[in-house]
């Protein structure tokens, strides 16, 4: 799933492709990298990103939705805790919301995923986007993060959202410390996967990789722990990753495919 933020702000590429012809040639780009999906976000999640309204926020994803499914194919993902903008994207093509609140936002998330009918990915964080990095506290974080992601499924399901529909995403970075976090949530990934919902990853160019690496990484400098972590990822079994980089962690995944079909003919 590569990445496109519409956004003045986001913590890797805000401001980018924040105008229609530049999102657009990302798409294409990304498209042509080897992505199987697009993840089209309006609104920067990262503490203290500027709030956007509804109709500004389907101001900027729809057009490109809308561009993106005129050309291609591709499946089309919403990043965005907005109901109203789910359904323009929904309505414009798209066949995924990326909702990193699981549908606890509004009132009406759980009704309007079930009324959609689209795939769901249900993201596990601690606190508001505003705040969740000022003091998050765990006992257990796997075991803390698989409870709450079982919660928000039967939650959606109860609400009319089909199993077949949900992804359950352990939301790397949201509401965890960069280490006593991050890093044993990882390292379980198994715990996340074992319940049978495909479950998307998100460690793309993340600050954890910065403080695994010394500190002082800023994101365009983070790619070969973003793969590093994205394969620690596959080996658990996740089934999506949501990466910035498509080309080079397409690369990484043939390479790892080629190499784990090797071992097994030769065993
Ligand atoms: N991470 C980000 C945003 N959305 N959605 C899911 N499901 N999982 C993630 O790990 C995830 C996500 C943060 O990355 P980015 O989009 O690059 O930054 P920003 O939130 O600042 O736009």
């Amino acid at each position: 799933m590569g990445v496109i933020n519409v956004t003045p702000d986001s913590f890797s590429d805000g401001g980018r492709f924040a105008d229609a012809p530049a999102a657009l040639a990302q798409a294409r780009k990304l498209i042509a990298d080897g992505a199987d999906m697009l993840d089209v976000g309006g609104e920067s999640t990262r503490p203290g990103a500027a709030a956007v309204s509804e109709d500004e926020e389907i101001a900027r994803v729809v057009p490109l939705i809308r561009a993106i499914r005129a050309e291609s194919g591709v499946a089309i993902s919403v990043d965005t805790m907005k109901p109203a903008v789910a359904r323009a994207a929904v309505a414009a093509g798209a066949a995924m919301w990326n909702d990193v609140t699981a549908l606890r936002h509004a009132p009406d998330s759980l009704a309007t995923a079930a009324e959609l009918g689209c795939d769901v990915v249900l993201m596990h964080m601690q606190g508001e986007p505003g705040t969740m990095q000022a003091e998050p506290r765990y006992g257990d974080v796997v075991a803390e993060v698989a409870a709450f992601l079982a919660a928000r499924a039967e939650a959606a399901m109860a609400a009319g959202v089909a199993r077949e529909r949900i992804w359950l995403d352990p939301g790397i970075g949201f509401g965890k410390h960069m280490l006593d976090h991050n890093l044993p949530l990882l390292g379980g990934l198994e715990r996340i996967v074992a319940p049978g919902f495909p479950v998307l990853l998100g460690v793309s160019r993340k600050s954890f990789i910065s403080a695994v690496d010394g500190g002082g990484r800023p994101a365009d400098q983070r790619l070969g722990g973003s793969i590093a972590a994205a394969l620690a990822g596959v080996a658990a079994g996740v089934a999506a990753l949501r990466v910035h980089d498509v080309r080079e962690t397409v690369q990484a995944l043939r390479v790892w495919n080629a190499v784990a079909q090797a071992r097994s003919s030769a065993s």
